[in-house]
């Protein structure tokens, strides 16, 4: 990890804790948002919020709001996606889910209460001198893509995609709905506190199409050499469960040379910027090559 990634980690972990730990709510839920903001996640979307404004020579700090904002959406769609009601998963990030600790009243709770604050600490910009029409849009943006419209969007079409041989662009449309749209969001609002041109923004969101593939075809990769790490079948094997996957659409091979190919794209959109794009390449390889 280099000292970027470190540094706005940790400042965005610390931000997380403290914007919770303030509220005057009851303790049992603040316990439960804290315990799944406090898991251990990678961090990716602050840390592309915070690369962005540091590829164009900003103070990374002025996308401290939307980082925290962003990082409490994406919390809360693990929350709900793990209920028994979606994907009823007992661990995430190696420890009990939120439900099993809090129960699942609560941690439906929790994950409501953190979509809400997020927009709560979206408001806040008003107090650091950004001026009102970029709050709005940013504002706009980050509501589309967590919405019927991004994400949760996404997710529906997820859920009914279960148990149907999809082919690869009803795959693609899922993924860029239900994980791409907030990668990118974190990617726009950066570059639009940091002052982007609109041919610069549209540059942009094609890094993020790239970037968004990359990173569900690596998670689909993981899933399979994990699950056949541990059930002990060979590698590109286990293709029976009900969902529909980049190795089981194109094999194992060749959901790695798709790997590959959007890695290339998406840095090569890079390159074509003229930015000092070092901490966006760095995390477009934590991404790519990423081992959970
Ligand atoms: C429930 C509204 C609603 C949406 C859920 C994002 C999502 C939509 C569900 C997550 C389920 C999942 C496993 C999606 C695949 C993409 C993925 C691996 C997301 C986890 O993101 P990371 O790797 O997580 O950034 P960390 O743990 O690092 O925070």
């Amino acid at each position: 990890m280099s000292a970027f990634t470190k540094k706005y980690k940790d400042l965005l972990e610390k931000e997380l804790k403290q914007n919770v730990e303030k509220l005057v709510a009851p303790s049992n839920l603040k316990d439960s948002m804290l315990y799944s903001l406090n898991a251990g996640g990678k961090r990716i979307r602050p840390l592309l919020l915070f690369a962005t404004i540091q590829s164009y020579g900003k103070d990374p700090f002025k996308g401290l709001l939307p980082a925290t904002a962003i990082e409490m959406i994406h919390t809360y769609s693990l929350i709900h996606d793990d209920l028994p009601s979606m994907d009823d998963d007992d661990l995430r990030r190696g420890l009990p889910t939120n439900h099993k600790v809090y129960g699942e009243a609560t941690a439906i709770l929790a994950g409501d209460a953190l979509l809400t604050y997020s927009f709560q600490i979206m408001t806040r910009m008003t107090q650091e001198n950004i001026p009102s029409d970029l709050i709005l849009t940013t504002i706009n943006l980050l509501a589309e893509a967590a919405g019927a419209e991004g994400m949760v969007g996404g997710q529906v079409a997820d859920i009914e995609g279960e148990n149907k041989a999809l082919n690869q662009r009803e795959l693609e449309q899922i993924h860029l709905h239900k994980t791409g749209k907030l990668l990118e969001v974190s990617i726009i609002i950066g570059a639009i506190l940091a002052g982007a041109t609109s041919k610069e923004i549209e540059t942009l969101k094609q890094f993020a199409y790239h970037l968004g593939l990359a990173f569900q075809i690596r998670d689909d990769i993981l899933d399979l050499e994990g699950d056949e790490a541990v059930i002990g079948k060979p590698i590109g094997s286990d293709m029976d469960n009900h969902k529909s996957t980049y190795p089981k659409i194109l094999t194992m091979g060749g959901a790695k040379k798709e790997l590959d190919l959007h890695i290339k794209g998406a840095k090569d959109l890079l390159r074509s910027l003229n930015l000092d794009s070092a901490i966006l390449e760095e995390i477009t390889n934590l991404i790519a090559y990423r081992n959970n």
